[in-house]
C-alpha cells in the first residue's frame, strides 16, 4: 500500500503544522500550562507505539504482543516512583481531567461530598466547579481565597471541611501564584477523615526539580498532567500510597478508560528520566527565578499582581487599574508576539469570557534558555503594549523585536529548518 509523507497526503494539514512550528518558534509562549516537550519525547509520541492496543496493566493485558509495551510502562512507573518518592504510579490517564475523574471514581459514589478550590479563585474545573461532572455528580463544596491578600483561605477550608465532611479534599491550582501549603491541607484532611488529593498538574516539574515543596507524605493521592512544567507528552498520571494502589488502578482501567496511549507512556518515561538530571533541577529553579523577575518588572510598571507577586511559575495580573479588559490585553499581546490567556481574577466583577485579568507563566520561555535579561525586556514590552493597546505601529515593532529575540533562543522540539 502506498504510504506517502504528510505533505503529499494532506497539504492543508501539513501547512497548518508548518505554520504552528513557525508560531511556536517566533512568539513568546506565556500560557503557564504550556511548554515545549523535548525532541526525545516528541519522537516517542510520534512512533509506532501509536499502533498498539494494551488494555490492562503490565503482565495482565487483554491483548498479546506486549513485550515492549510492558517494559516501557514499567520503566515509566519505576522512574516516577524514584523521582517523586511515591509508592505507586499509574501512567495511563489520558490527561489531567480523566485522572481526576478516576480519583473520584476510586473513592466516591454519585452524590457524595467532595471539596476543592473554586474555579474563580484559581482552582480547576474538575475540583467541583458546577459546570463540570465533578460539580454535577457530587455534592461539591468550594473554598476560595481571602479578599484582602488573595491567598488560600485556610480558615474557610477548615470550617467548610468540618461542616461538610468531604470524602475527598482536593488541593492544587491552575491560577495561583504562590506555594501550596500541603502540610496545612493534610492537617485539615486528617481532622475530618478525608482523602487529601494534591493536583500538581501545573507544578509537577517544579516539585520534581525541587523548586516547589512536594505533597508526598502529605497527600495520599497525587494527580497531574505530564505536559506542563514536567515537559512531557500530553498525558496524565496518578501517584498514591500503597493502600490506594488497587482502587486507583481499577478506577483508571477498567473503570474509566480503555487502552492506554503507549506513545504517551513512553514520553512520560523519557520526561521522568530527564527530570532526574541536574539540568532539569536548574530549569525548575530558573522557571521560578524568571517568574519573580518578571513580576518585579511588572510591579515597577504599575501592574496590579494578584497576591502581589509570584513564587512559582505563574503570574496573574488584575488589569482593572489599567482600565484594559483582560481579553483586549491578551489579544494585543498575541499580535505583538506574547501569547498569554485572559483569565478571571478572584472576586472578578466581569464575566469569565470577558474577565479582568490575564494569566501568564515562565515554563516555556525558560525551556528556551531565557533568563533575567529577557524577563526585563519582556516585562517592559508587556507594559508598553498593554498601556497602548490600540497602537498597531508599536505592536508591529514589538513583534519584530520578539522574533529577533526568539531567533537567538531556539525552542526544544521545534525544528527550525
Ligand atoms: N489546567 C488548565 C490550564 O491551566 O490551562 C487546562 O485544563
Amino acid at each position: 500500500m502506498a504510504d506517502p509523507h504528510l505533505a503529499e497526503v494532506d497539504p492543508e494539514i501539513s501547512k497548518y503544522i508548518a505554520d504552528e512550528v513557525r508560531r511556536q518558534h517566533e512568539k513568546l509562549r506565556l500560557i503557564p500550562s504550556e511548554n515545549y516537550a523535548s525532541t526525545a519525547v516528541m519522537e516517542a509520541c510520534g512512533s509506532v507505539l501509536n499502533n498498539k492496543y494494551s488494555e490492562g496493566y503490565a503482565g495482565r493485558r487483554y491483548y498479546e504482543g506486549q513485550q515492549n509495551i510492558d517494559a516501557i510502562e514499567k520503566l515509566a512507573i519505576e522512574r516516577l516512583k524514584a523521582l517523586f518518592g511515591v509508592d505507586h504510579a499509574n501512567v495511563q490517564p489520558y490527561s489531567g481531567s480523566p485522572a481526576n475523574l478516576a480519583v473520584y471514581f476510586a473513592f466516591c459514589n454519585p452524590g457524595d461530598t467532595i471539596m476543592g478550590m473554586g474555579l474563580p479563585s484559581g482552582g480547576h474545573l474538575t475540583h467541583g466547579w458546577k459546570v463540570s461532572i465533578s460539580g454535577k455528580y457530587f455534592n461539591a463544596i468550594q473554598y476560595g481565597v481571602r479578599r484582602d491578600d488573595h491567598r488560600i483561605d485556610f480558615d474557610q477550608v477548615a470550617s467548610l471541611a468540618r461542616e461538610h465532611k468531604p470524602k475527598v479534599l482536593f488541593c492544587g491550582t491552575t491560577a495561583y501564584s504562590r506555594i501550596v501549603d500541603f502540610p496545612k491541607f493534610a492537617e485539615i484532611a486528617r481532622e475530618v477523615d478525608a482523602i487529601l488529593v494534591a493536583d500538581i498538574a501545573h507544578i509537577s516539574g517544579l516539585v520534581a526539580g525541587g523548586a516547589h515543596p512536594s505533597p508526598v507524605g502529605h497527600a495520599e493521592v497525587i494527580s497531574s498532567t505530564t505536559h506542563k512544567t514536567f515537559r512531557g507528552p500530553r498525558g496524565g498520571m496518578i501517584m498514591c500510597d500503597e493502600k490506594h494502589r488497587k482502587a486507583i488502578d481499577r478506577a483508571v482501567f477498567p473503570g474509566l478508560q480503555g487502552g492506554p496511549h503507549n506513545g504517551t507512556t513512553a514520553g512520560i518515561a523519557i520526561a521522568a528520566k530527564l527530570a532526574m538530571t541536574d539540568e532539569f533541577k536548574s530549569y525548575a529553579h530558573a522557571v521560578v527565578d524568571n517568574s519573580r523577575t518578571l513580576s518585579e518588572v511588572l510591579l515597577s510598571r504599575g501592574f496590579d499582581l494578584v497576591t502581589g507577586g509570584s513564587d512559582n511559575h505563574l503570574i496573574l495580573i488584575d488589569l482593572t487599574s489599567k482600565d484594559v479588559p483582560g481579553k483586549v490585553a491578551a489579544q494585543a499581546l498575541d499580535r505583538a508576539g506574547m501569547v498569554a490567556n485572559y483569565n478571571s481574577v478572584p472576586f472578578d466583577t466581569r464575566k469569565p469570557f470577558d474577565p479582568s485579568g490575564i494569566r501568564l507563566g515562565t515554563p516555556a520561555i525558560t525551556s528556551r534558555g531565557m533568563g533575567s535579561d529577557e524577563m526585563k525586556r519582556l516585562g517592559n514590552w508587556m507594559g508598553d503594549v498593554i498601556e497602548d493597546v490600540e497602537n498597531e505601529t508599536l505592536v508591529t515593532r514589538v513583534a519584530g523585536e520578539i522574533k529577533d529575540l526568539c531567533d537567538q533562543f531556539p525552542a526544544p522540539g521545534v525544528p527550525t529548518k
